[in-house]
């Protein structure tokens, strides 16, 4: 390689020298300033058509838009390479792969060393959340993945202007990213290069990040959940406020009041689909709206009045393709109708995007994610269940006016959800804060592949971040009930399960736009309106409590929604004992008594608490 040179609007010292460092080390063949600019995203684009990378779509279909097919081994996260490398083990706690930091680094330099032989090293700026909000982190990924390059421009505010936000002594996140496929010379390259082996490391006390061998998602596109969580959730826990695995929406009512929630769910849950809910016909035309702020990550920081306000960090989706559709997710399939790329779905003859669960027939015939000839009687799936779309925010039909406001958004509920078949009602509001608090520590999804444990099996996912949290999940824990008792007005927590089937393996519940119901009886709980009862567990709607307009839905099957089974009760809140003996060094204290509380009142209600006063059987 010849001299490095860095652009004139490069003035940060700490910057040039730890890319020379990098250059120095990863020994590229050139090295690519990325300005972020629309001329230097299409080039980037054309090239990954040229190299076989990217597919480009029918421009009359899907304008604007590619499809890149990876390689069948680099289709997810990894979180069995996933690691937090924290200078002390228990720091990093039990729910996390730990490797001495030293150890690691001495890895990680041997794989790193000439890594990008034969290849381009990008430098690509940009800031998580509005560029220059005070709430805003700035990162520089280093790459040598052009996919990654061209991800990063939808998902994150990417270019030159992060420079001038950094200034000469301004600070940012270092992140090294390499594929790990260097080429010998004269060595042909392949559509989708990564590496058998993989790392995907975090080091929590530096504030950085070393990514090999993946170029896919989580894996690689380091400013969502290596730096957004992982290292947010840090710098969060050392300042005082919460990196989250959250949708963040905001909904209207008729009067034009705006009430914005925040909500976390375990994968397959539906959380893209909730984020940009679209409200049955009659609350439409009453004026109920629900608008998008963000779809996975949320910031939240306590604000000059005492409430807590959030921004999402990222500018774009990377949304689960597969099951999205009209009729299930309108303003997502509005978003993609163009400028997106798509990873691993199908590709039809006319040269547009497939996947299983979109709206009408599938195609005749079609090339699958792995570019095989694919119909639909050939028992294969024509897209991989994880395939994506990655598609800027501002393409949403529903974004919030406000999403892009630094000062970020009121937050007044707080919801959690899971996937359960059984046990957990539709909807219910947690007593108050540290009862919130153990509501998201504790809750769980049923396993749905057998792959990952038996079917039906609870998993524990506290607040959805088991893979994301860059620290002690008890500590976490924590930081969460200092939090509450830090501001003025803590948001109301609510539980929620779209999930719940009856004895024949029935779905009781419709969800999708349907969940507006306990949408609004939660915006009106947490604006101090709705009427609740209590049970056992928390505050409940009774039915007369929610808008049933448009909708024939009974009391009898509101009430098997809701219902709460004393034993399988029991039976839940005991196996919370497996993760309190896991985190038992660092659990609050609190949480026994809670846990304690909790089976007191189940041990005095009736085994089958039915919703509305009526129906005891004990
Ligand atoms: O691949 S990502 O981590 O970006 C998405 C996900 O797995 O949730
Ligand atoms: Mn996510």
């Amino acid at each position: 390689m010849q001299n490095l040179e860095f652009p004139p609007y490069i003035r940060n010292e700490r910057v040039k020298r730890w890319i020379a460092e990098a250059v120095a080390l990863c020994k590229p063949d050139a090295v690519h300033f990325c300005d972020g600019s629309e001329e230097e995203y299409r080039a980037l684009c054309d090239q990954l058509v040229a190299s076989g990378t990217f597919i480009r779509l029918n421009p009359k279909l899907r304008p604007g838009s590619f499809l890149a097919r990876t390689d069948p081994s680099d289709v997810a996260r990894v979180e069995d390479r996933t690691f937090i490398c924290s200078l002390n083990k228990e720091d990093a706690g039990p729910t996390n792969n730990w490797v001495n930091p030293k150890e690691m680094k001495a890895t990680l330099l041997e794989l790193f060393d000439g890594c990008m032989r034969g290849r381009t090293m990008y430098v690509v700026p940009f800031s998580m959340g509005p560029l220059g909000s005070p709430i805003s982190y700035i990162g520089i990924e280093i790459t040598d993945s052009a996919y990654v390059v061209v991800n990063m421009r939808i998902m994150t505010r990417m270019g030159k202007a992060v420079y001038d936000v950094l200034g000469e002594d301004g600070d940012f996140v270092p992140c090294m990213h390499s594929v790990g496929m260097p080429l010998a010379p004269g060595q042909k390259d392949v559509p989708w290069p990564c590496n058998p082996t993989k790392y995907i490391v975090h080091f929590p006390e530096e504030r950085s990040i070393w990514s090999y061998g993946s170029g896919y998602g989580g894996n690689a596109l380091l400013g969502k959940k290596a730096l957004a969580l992982r290292i947010a959730s840090v710098i969060g826990r050392d300042e005082g406020w919460l990196a989250e695995h959250m949708l963040i929406l905001g909904v209207q009512d008729p009067k034009g009041q705006k009430t914005y929630v925040a909500a976390a769910f375990p994968s397959a849950c539906g959380k893209t689909n909730f984020a940009m809910l679209v409200p049955p016909k009659p609350f439409q035309e009453e004026g109920w709206k629900v608008t998008t702020v963000g779809d996975d990550i949320a910031w939240i920081k306590p604000g000059p009045d005492g409430r807590l306000y959030a921004i999402n960090p990222e500018a774009g989706y990377f949304g689960v393709a597969p099951g999205t559709s009209y009729a299930t997710n309108p303003n997502a399939m509005e978003t993609i109708r163009a400028n997106t790329i798509f990873t691993n779905v199908a590709l039809t003859p006319e040269g547009d995007v497939w996947w299983e669960g979109m709206d009408g027939p599938p195609p005749a015939r079609a090339i699958d994610w792995q570019g095989n000839e694919w119909t639909p009687d050939c028992g294969r799936k024509a897209a991989h269940p994880n395939g994506r779309f990655t598609a800027p925010a501002h393409q949403n039909p529903a974004i919030d006016p406000e999403w892009d406001n630094p000062k970020g958004v009121p937050i007044k509920a707080f919801i959690f959800g899971g996937r359960r078949a059984t046990v957990v009602p539709l909807v219910y509001q947690s007593f108050n804060w540290s009862f919130g608090v153990y509501l998201g520590a504790t809750m769980g999804s049923e396993m749905t592949a057998a792959a990952f444990g038996q079917i039906g099996e609870v998993r524990r996912d506290p607040f959805a971040m088991l893979p994301f949290i860059g620290y002690h999940m008890a500590s976490y824990f924590n930081h969460w009930l200092d939090i509450g008792r830090r501001v003025v007005d803590p948001p109301r927590i609510f539980s929620v399960n779209w999930f719940r089937k009856d004895k024949d393996g029935n779905y009781l519940w419709p969800g999708y736009g349907e969940n507006m119901r306990v949408l609004k009886w939660i915006v009106e709980r947490a604006n101090g309106r709705g009427y609740a009862t209590e049970s056992p567990l928390g505050y409940v709607p009774r039915y007369e409590d929610l808008d049933w307009r448009g909708l024939n839905f009974s009391k009898e099957q509101f009430q098997e929604l809701m219902a709460i089974d004393r034993d399988l009760w029991l039976k839940e809140i005991l196996s919370h004992e497996e993760l309190f003996i896991k985190l038992y060094t660092r659990m609050p204290k609190e949480f026994l008594a809670m846990r304690e509380i909790l089976i007191s009142n189940l041990w005095r209600s009736p085994q089958h608490w039915d919703v509305g006063g009526e129906g005891y059987s004990t």
